[in-house]
């Protein structure tokens, strides 16, 4: 990957925060965010389709890189930056050979073992979690806690390590701190609609960010 990952990473939800990809993505901007993941467990393929090209169409000529989670070829027909998998998507070479060698690809591991395991593919990152509880997601695997995330940042090599899972602004520093390379956030950045961009940039100017958040 041939840029710094951001240490604070935005995702999309549009039943969280009731509004479209699109909406979310320009908020997000207007905070600073130049990397920015789209999820969308509801939507049809096509309609999750079309909201991503809306995005694509907004984010290229800013310079802002998007990501897609799950679906490939989603990511593929918008021309995205990039896919974020989980463990039951499309194996990450399958993804990376369709995507080639410039896409970013991230991957979620839920345990040491997963993340060992996710070390030896061909990611641009590893995540983590739920590292504390989370509304979020349906059926969250157990919580790792900032224990895994430490032993995780010691045993992978210099691989970027995104934590994700009720990582809000009371708690990001320790995840931070515990060596996570970026911070993946839903639920305390979307909560409220109308704080979405406020909400960025008071994470993204915490103690930790640099010119990278
Ligand atoms: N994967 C593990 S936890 C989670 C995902 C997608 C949800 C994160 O959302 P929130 O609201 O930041 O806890
Ligand atoms: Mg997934």
């Amino acid at each position: 990957m041939s840029f710094a990952l951001p240490k604070i990473y935005p995702i999309t939800d549009i039943t969280i925060s009731g509004l479209s990809h699109l909406e979310q993505v320009k908020r997000f901007a207007d905070g600073g965010a130049a990397f920015i993941q789209l999820r969308d467990k509801y939507s049809s393929p096509r309609e999750f389709y079309a909201s991503a090209q809306a995005v694509m169409e907004f984010a290229k000529p800013r310079g802002i890189k998007v990501i897609v989670n799950d679906r490939v070829e989603i990511a593929l027909a918008v021309g995205a930056d990039g896919v974020h998998l989980g463990q039951d998507d499309l194996p990450v070479a399958t993804a990376r050979m369709l995507l080639g060698e410039k896409a970013i690809i991230g991957f979620s591991t839920h345990s040491l073992p997963q993340a060992v395991a996710a070390s030896s593919l061909p990611l641009d990152y590893i995540a983590i979690g739920p590292v504390f509880s989370t509304q979020t997601k349906k059926d969250p695997d157990p919580i790792v806690g900032l224990e895994i995330v430490r032993e995780i940042r010691t045993v992978i090599d210099e691989r970027p390590l995104v934590a994700i899972g009720g990582i809000d602004r009371s708690n990001y520093t320790s995840v931070i701190e515990a060596g996570a390379t970026s911070v993946a956030i839903i639920g305390d950045l979307l909560k409220d609609p109308e704080t979405i961009t406020a909400s960025f940039r008071l994470l993204a100017s915490g103690p930790h960010c640099n010119k990278h958040c």
